[in-house]
C-alpha cells in the first residue's frame, strides 16, 4: 500500500510468481480495501502488480494437482468474494491500472474495478476454461454487462489473450498507456478520479449497483433519496457558485 497525493495504490507484490493469489495475500486485499473506504484522505485507488504481470489468478502450485474439489467452493466463499464485495462497497472510485498479464481471478479482479486502464504490452487472460473451470470471481456476471453477452461468451471459452487494441475497442479498458511511463500515466489518471466529487461516486456507485437488478420504480425512488443526499454536499454548492461563476468547481470530496 501507498499513498501517492490523494490516492491509495494497492499493489500486488509477489513478482517473482506472477502475483499469483495466496490466501494471505487475498485476506490482506480484502483489509487493504477496507481500510482505503475508511481513510478520509483517499479519493482514488488503484489495483496494480509489480513485475511483469498484472496479476496471474490463483497460485496454482499452491493447490497442487489433485485438490480436492470442495476446496475451490470454499476457498471462494472465504477469500474471493469478500474482497469482491469490499471493492463493490467502497464507496471511492477503483481504477485497476493493468500493466501486464491478468489472468483467470486477476482479470475478474480488474473487471470488479470501477474503471480499467492497461498499458500496450498488457493482456487480459480468462484463462478458466483451460483449467476446465468456469469463470469465476464474479467475472459471469461483470464481463457480459462491460462488453456484452457474446463477446464475453467467446472471450470466456474460445479466448487466448485479448491485448490492447481489442481491449480499447471493445470497451473493456479505457485507456491504453505506453509501457514505458505507465505508472505515471495511471497515476494521472487517477488524479482525474481524486478530484471528483468524491461523495458523489459514492452514491453514483450505489445508485448504478440498484441500477442494476432493480425495477425502475424502485431505482427512481432510490434516485430521488440519493440526489437529495448528494444537494447536501459541499461538493455540490461549490458546483452551483462555480456554475453562475462560469468558472470550473474545485471539489474537496466532501
Ligand atoms: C503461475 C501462475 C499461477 C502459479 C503463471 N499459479 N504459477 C480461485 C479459487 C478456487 C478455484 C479456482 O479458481 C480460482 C481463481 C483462479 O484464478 S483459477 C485460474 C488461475 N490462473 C490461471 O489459470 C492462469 C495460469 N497462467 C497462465 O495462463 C499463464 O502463465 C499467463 C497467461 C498468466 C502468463 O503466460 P506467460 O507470460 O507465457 O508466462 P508463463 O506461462 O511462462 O508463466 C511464468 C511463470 O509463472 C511460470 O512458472 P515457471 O516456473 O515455468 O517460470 C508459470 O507456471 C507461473 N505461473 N501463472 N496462476
Amino acid at each position: 500500500m501507498e499513498q501517492r497525493g490523494a490516492v491509495r495504490w494497492i499493489v500486488f507484490n509477489r513478482p517473482e510468481a506472477m502475483n499469483a493469489l495466496t490466501d494471505v495475500m487475498l485476506e490482506a486485499l480484502e483489509r487493504a480495501f477496507r481500510e482505503a473506504a475508511r481513510a478520509e484522505d483517499v479519493r482514488a485507488i488503484v489495483l496494480a502488480g509489480r513485475g511483469r504481470a498484472f496479476q496471474a489468478g490463483q497460485d496454482l502450485s499452491a493447490l497442487g494437482e489433485a485438490p480436492e474439489p470442495e476446496t475451490y467452493g470454499a476457498l471462494l466463499k472465504k477469500r474471493y468474494h469478500p474482497v469482491l464485495r469490499a471493492m463493490r462497497e467502497t464507496p471511492k472510485p477503483i481504477l485497476a491500472a493493468v500493466g501486464g498479464v491478468a489472468a483467470g481471478a486477476g482479470m475478474s479482479l480488474a473487471l470488479a474495478a470501477d474503471f480499467r486502464v492497461m498499458s500496450d504490452r498488457a493482456a487480459f487472460v480468462p484463462a478458466f476454461f483451460k483449467l476446465a473451470l468456469v469463470p469465476d470471481t464474479g467475472m459471469a456476471y461483470f464481463l457480459p454487462r462491460l462488453v456484452g453477452f457474446g463477446r464475453a461468451l467467446e472471450w470466456m471459452t474460445l479466448g487466448g489473450r485479448i491485448g490492447p487494441d481489442e481491449a480499447l475497442r471493445t470497451g473493456l479498458v479505457h485507456r491504453v498507456f505506453p509501457a514505458d511511463g505507465f505508472e505515471s500515466a495511471a497515476q494521472a489518471f487517477a488524479e482525474t478520479l481524486a478530484a471528483l466529487p468524491t461523495k458523489t461516486f459514492g452514491m453514483l456507485k450505489r445508485l448504478l449497483q440498484k441500477a442494476e437488478a432493480a425495477p425502475l420504480g424502485e431505482a427512481l425512488a432510490y434516485e430521488r433519496m440519493l440526489q437529495s443526499a448528494a444537494a447536501a454536499t459541499e461538493d455540490h454548492r461549490r458546483g452551483m457558485t462555480a456554475f453562475f461563476a462560469k468558472t470550473e468547481p474545485t471539489f474537496t470530496g466532501r
